[in-house]
């Protein structure tokens, strides 16, 4: 193994030490931690300064863990829900963990009597350990054979785009963006979102680096840009195709890269000869000129690096917007210099054995798996799914209330009577307001577990550094007991955490060869297998069917998609539905905010503080015409819900734009709603993911009426 770190010296003074721990949160960072303990108390936490990603810093919200981990509202006993459901205070009483398992064994023994897929595990990212998200849960929901949740509240339409061209979640090592000369931020925003890449970032524009971002909304990290683009949303595609077109057109190609490995670049450049600059401005909203320089810009060296994230494809074209982007490198041979190609995230580069973490084979019949739910259509489930219905939820790491599209269906879904609700939380979350029993769960500092960094080639160790609080337990723990209760027997139902970890990485004599998993326990981090100098695709050799840069995909065509990225306008827009648009004229859009992370950290106290209200940015012409000035207290509406925000007038939207940084609780909100009030559960164009972005709706002064 290269770049195995020295250990860090444990400063020792009287009963303390310091414990190596991962940032568990859904972030491409995943950084390495040190967490000081004395007297059996977590008293610091730090990044750690010798894990090449953290550098020793840890973001706004981490930096506030301890506050997360001793924070007075956290749930620490099982509980059972006395009153009726949905929101508010003081309605549950303790129980013990004994009656809590056995309420729920009793519960899935009967349901899954008659069919086990009446009952329907809900998890996304509140930790992306390998033990307590990958693992031990999913272990047990195959042995139940309880319906699959169809994971795409995040990223599934971007990978499905962008594997489709490049073949796998592999792309530029954040490192080697420090090195590049021109960067583009293509719908991301790393300042808020992903810090250490902007570490690097700024790295390189010390060292004379341009770059440029291509964002609808002026983020913290667009202010900074050389260059900013406010195009339309969800027009990514298309300006993509522009650029194609005057690459092209332009000579600015390089063919001996494109000739030996690329597949398609004739269809390509015919599709692309129809996006003349002048028709891609009409479809992005920006000026011919501008896409002219960008493709020169782009064109000029190949030290080129792209930083896309999920944000752009969270539209109905989303996944061909990101397929049609993921082309741009290999057009100018930028992939033969590791500061030069794209990055979307950097997940396939790990070899993990997720087979044996989640436990597959124990599908009662593995050739018949259970049915999926798509998890961003959980209100659609919940209240129309037949054959069975579902009857039972077990959400964890996951707030669905807060999170999920169109959540006004959803909260009549959970409502149903008949439902029987389990959520194992560490706060009593707005999904809590609608379980019949909530869980205790342990944080980070409380359990052991190994991470891969998804936007990073590391692994991270997490020891814990204190013991449960409370009657708080892991994941892990949880389900082990669980499925005892349940009388299963299988022995890799009751592996410890450090057992189902020491299986992540183990894929035989030549895949991880050289990874070590007691040596990762004891320095903290590992670097994968390869090179300083990372060029993944320096000489072609893609993962894809043809082990080349699939311009055109027989593959994608044989699932039913296109031979080639399509430019597809956002569903609720002028283009996609002209009647809708009339009536909801304004596209809103719901970048996390810098502060939180998902609907994680929107209840703890100092950060809520500095952040403030929760407010929508929306240009002054908009305003205008709709007698809002600063400040007033405005509601955002469609047909799907409303929700009540405080009003920025700005023109770091573009005009026709409204910004609403998320997620809120809902109950910690004035009117008790969120964005998700308004968003779709309509699916993107390959992948099945989530539209969140592609929402119309329309603002109006709150007059303190229920619904304009
Ligand atoms: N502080 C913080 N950090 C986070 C998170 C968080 O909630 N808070 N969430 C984490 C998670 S789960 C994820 S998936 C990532 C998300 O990371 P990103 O997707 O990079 O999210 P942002 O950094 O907000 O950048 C999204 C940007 O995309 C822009 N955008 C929206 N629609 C379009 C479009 O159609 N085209 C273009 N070009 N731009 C568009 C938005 O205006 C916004 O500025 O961040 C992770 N990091
Ligand atoms: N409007 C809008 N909605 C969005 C997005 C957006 O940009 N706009 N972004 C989407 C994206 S990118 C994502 S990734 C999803 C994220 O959606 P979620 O994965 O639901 O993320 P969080 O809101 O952070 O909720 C995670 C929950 O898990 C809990 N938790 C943390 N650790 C543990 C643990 O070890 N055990 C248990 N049992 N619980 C734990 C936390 O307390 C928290 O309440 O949200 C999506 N929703
Ligand atoms: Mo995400």
């Amino acid at each position: 193994m290269k770049h195995v770190p020295t250990a860090v010296p444990v400063p020792i003074s009287s009963g303390e030490h310091v414990v190596r721990s991962a940032c568990p949160h859904d972030c491409p960072d995943t950084c390495a931690m040190l967490v000081t303990v004395k007297d059996g108390v977590a008293t610091k936490v730090r990044g750690d300064p010798t894990h090449p990603t953290t550098q020793g810093t840890l973001c706004t919200k981490v930096s506030r863990y301890l506050e997360r981990t001793y924070h007075p509202e956290r749930l620490l006993y099982p509980m059972r829900r006395i009153g009726p459901k949905g929101p508010g205070q003081g309605r549950w009483e303790r129980i013990s963990w004994d009656e809590a398992l056995d309420t729920i064994a009793t519960r899935f023994k009967a349901i899954a009597a008659v069919d086990p897929q009446g009952i329907l595990p809900y998890s996304y990212s509140g930790t992306l350990g390998l033990v307590h998200n990958f693992g031990m849960p999913r272990r047990f929901f195959h042995k139940l054979g309880a319906s699959q949740p169809e994971r795409v509240l995040c990223s599934t339409a971007g990978r499905a785009g962008y594997n489709a061209v490049i073949g796998a979640q592999i792309g530029t090592d954040i490192a080697h963006f420090a090195d590049a000369k021109l960067i583009v931020l293509w719908g991301t925003n790393p300042i808020a979102s992903s810090v250490h890449l902007w570490m690097r970032i700024a790295e390189a524009r010390r060292k004379g680096a341009q770059v440029i971002a291509i964002d609808p909304y002026r983020s913290l990290s667009a202010e900074k840009a050389d260059w900013h683009l406010a195009l339309k949303p969800g027009t990514d595609g298309a300006l993509a195709y522009g650029v194609m077109h005057v690459l092209i057109r332009d000579g600015l190609v390089d063919r001996d890269y494109v000739d030996r490995h690329t597949l398609g670049y004739a269809p390509l450049a015919a599709r692309a000869a129809e996006f003349t600059p002048e028709i891609v401005a009409g479809i992005t909203g920006l000026a011919a000129a501008d896409i002219e320089r960008l493709a020169r810009t782009y064109g000029a060296d190949r030290a080129t690096a792209i930083r896309m994230n999920f944000g752009l494809q969270r539209h109905a074209g989303g996944a061909n917007a990101v397929r049609a982007i993921a082309c741009l490198p290999a057009l100018i041979g930028a992939w033969r210099e590791a500061a030069g190609g794209i990055l979307l995230d950097q997940a396939g580069a790990h070899a993990i054995d997720f087979a044996a973490l989640d436990g597959r084979h124990l599908l009662p019949d593995p050739a018949r798996p259970p049915r999926s739910v798509n998890m961003a259509q959980i209100g659609r489930a919940l209240t129309t799914l037949d054959d069975p219905p579902i009857q039972a939820l077990f959400v964890y790491i996951s707030n669905p209330v807060a999170v999920a599209p169109d959540n006004a269906l959803l909260r009549r879904g959970l409502s149903r009577p008949d439902l029987f609700t389990v959520v194992h939380e560490i706060f009593l979350t707005d999904t809590c307001d609608y379980a019949d029993i909530v869980l205790p769960a342990t944080t980070q500092l409380e359990q052991f577990d190994i991470h891969r960094g998804y936007g990073t080639l590391y692994a991270v160790v997490n020891h814990p550094a204190i013991a449960p609080i409370g009657e708080a337990c892991s994941n892990a723990e949880l389900f082990r007991r669980l499925a005892a209760r349940m009388g299963y027997d299988d022995a890799c139902l009751q592996e410890s955490d450090e057992d189902v970890a020491r299986q992540a990485h183990d894929l035989g004599a030549t895949v991880n060869a050289s990874f070590d998993f007691d040596a990762l326990k004891r320095t903290g981090w590992q670097r994968l297998d390869v090179a300083e100098r990372y060029a993944p695709f320096a000489d072609g050799g893609f993962p894809t069917p043809s082990g080349k840069c699939e311009f055109a995909s027989e593959s994608v065509l044989r699932q039913g998609g296109t031979l080639l990225p399509e430019f597809i306008p956002p569903r609720e827009s002028e283009l996609g539905d002209p009647e809708l648009a009339r009536r909801y004229p304004l596209m809103l859009l719901t970048p996390p905010a810098r502060h939180f992370l998902n609907s994680s950290f929107s209840s703890i106290d100092s950060l809520v503080r500095e952040v403030g209200e929760p407010w929508v940015e929306i240009h002054p012409d908009d305003a205008t015409a709709r007698s809002i000035t600063a400040g007033d207290r405005v509601r955002v509406y469609n047909d799907r819900g409303a929700f009540t925000v405080d009003a920025r007038v700005t023109d770091k939207v573009r005009r026709g734009v409204l910004v609403a940084p998320s997620i809120w609780w809902l109950k910690k909100s004035s009117d008790g709603e969120n964005s998700n009030a308004v968003t779709s559960d309509a699916l993107t164009d390959l992948g099945r993911g989530a539209t969140y972005y592609d929402t119309a709706v329309e603002v109006a002064c709150f007059d303190g009426m229920s619904r304009p």
